[in-house]
């Protein structure tokens, strides 16, 4: 059978012990400043060389997490495909470990680049799909479930941050285009973060009229407090800032939608937005009058295994495109918190929520938040928490640990 095959790969022992070797070394975390510099400043030879060391290193890294998950999730159909391409790509980086440092061979790792991103470009879909077998084969503990919480952020954030890698090499390096000729890869060192929020919201605005017929409109308010008057502009990579903004404009448009029935689209209340530039941080605030949540739901929306669930409170498959909270909140997070930002939401059960999205604004204090394998996170991935020391659970949590809070 194909499927047992392709779960007794063979894995040699050379590769075996190469894993263990990169997995000893730890991620190098750049800064937003370092990328800008190494696109300007670095030979295609010194890229690669940095490139092939440091992509084996953050492979190895997470793949050593992986064989510490659950059994029964390894055993998922979708997870083995997804560990599988780790495998691959991994022997395939290999394979340029002792390579000559020249042009020539900098070409056959680029095109050996491409293909690797293009394997894992549905990780993340084939993830969820293997949450869902596992929770139609029974599921799990629960007290195993923060592990899996706990991983995946993990698994997302060392994806970001490969694919970050990757694509930067490939850009100033490879034959790959940027969005904009003065863009370094996926950095915008002059990021108009007001017209990205613009087109983030006009188009989820665009789906919001499709599914509703209806959608409210935008207040934006932008403060430069430290040019007054100025045009806000920062070193970032807009198209993750598009992609939590477009999430959470779809998050509050439907809440805005569903919480003021049958109201005409200049009726609703206008979905407001406040982007404030400051010494150390970009801030943006989206205020919606969407009746907001309680509390104790805050948890559960970042919160992988939840979201797999297609339950009646949270999905509505008549509505794919504006589904929302599936996992685009969480993912939205792990975007902010990769260059030391954060997103957090402050419901106001009854009225509205507001969201609060945060990005470092000094390019040389953005840097990359990296997951480092090591013995506390084998021990976080593989102890189960089943008492909880505290008679109730507080919203934040999200979880069953009681050694969360802070
Ligand atoms: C809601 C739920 C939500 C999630 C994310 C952003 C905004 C909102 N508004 O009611």
């Amino acid at each position: 059978m194909k499927l047992t095959r392709r779960l007794l790969r063979p894995f040699s022992s050379v590769l075996a012990h190469k894993l263990e070797h990169y997995a000893c070394m730890q991620p190098s975390s750049l800064s937003m400043q370092e990328y800008i510099d190494i696109g300007r400043k670095e030979t295609a030879t010194a890229s690669f060389v940095f490139v092939r060391n440091e992509l084996l290193v953050r492979l190895a890294n997470i793949m050593k997490e992986m064989t510490f998950l659950p059994a029964k999730l390894l055993s998922m159909p979708s997870v083995g495909r997804v560990t599988n391409w780790y495998y691959q790509s991994f022997e395939d980086l290999l394979y340029f470990e002792n390579a000559d440092v020249d042009c020539s061979t900098v070409n056959t790792f680029n095109d050996q680049l491409q293909v690797i991103m293009k394997r894992h470009s549905d990780v993340v879909k084939t993830m969820a799909a293997g949450l869902l077998e596992l929770k139609n084969a029974g599921g799990i503990s629960m007290s195993r479930e923060p592990s899996i919480q706990y991983f995946l952020d993990r698994l997302y954030t060392n994806r970001i941050s490969k694919r970050m890698l990757q694509n930067q090499h490939l850009v100033v390096f490879g034959s790959m285009l940027p969005k904009s000729p003065h863009h370094i890869g996926y950095i915008d060192p002059a990021c108009d973060v007001a017209g990205v929020i613009k087109t983030a919201f006009f188009d989820a605005r665009y789906l919001c009229d499709i599914h509703y017929k209806v959608s409210p409109g935008l207040r934006l308010k932008c403060i430069n407090s430290l040019n007054p008057g100025k045009m806000i502009r920062v070193v970032s990579v807009p198209s993750h800032l598009y992609h939590v903004m477009f999430e959470l404009f779809k998050n509050a448009m439907r809440a805005t939608v569903e919480f003021n029935p049958d109201t005409d689209s200049d009726e609703l209340p206008l979905v407001e937005v406040t982007v404030v530039s400051g010494r150390h941080d970009l801030s943006v605030k989206i205020t919606d009058r969407g009746g907001g949540f309680p509390r104790t739901n805050l948890g559960r929306m970042f919160n992988f295994m939840y979201s797999t669930a297609p339950s009646p409170i949270l999905r509505n498959d008549s509505e794919p495109a504006m589904a929302g909270y599936g996992y685009g909140l969480p993912l939205s997070r792990l975007y902010t918190r990769y260059f030391l930002g954060d997103l957090v939401l402050a419901p106001l059960e009854g009225y509205g929520t507001d969201a609060h999205v945060y990005l470092k604004a000094i390019p040389f204090e953005a840097a990359e938040v990296l997951p480092i394998y090591s013995n506390s996170s084998r021990q976080q991935l593989t102890t189960s928490i089943e008492t909880n020391d505290w008679s109730h659970h507080l919203p934040d949590h999200g979880c069953h640990r009681s050694d969360l809070r802070v």
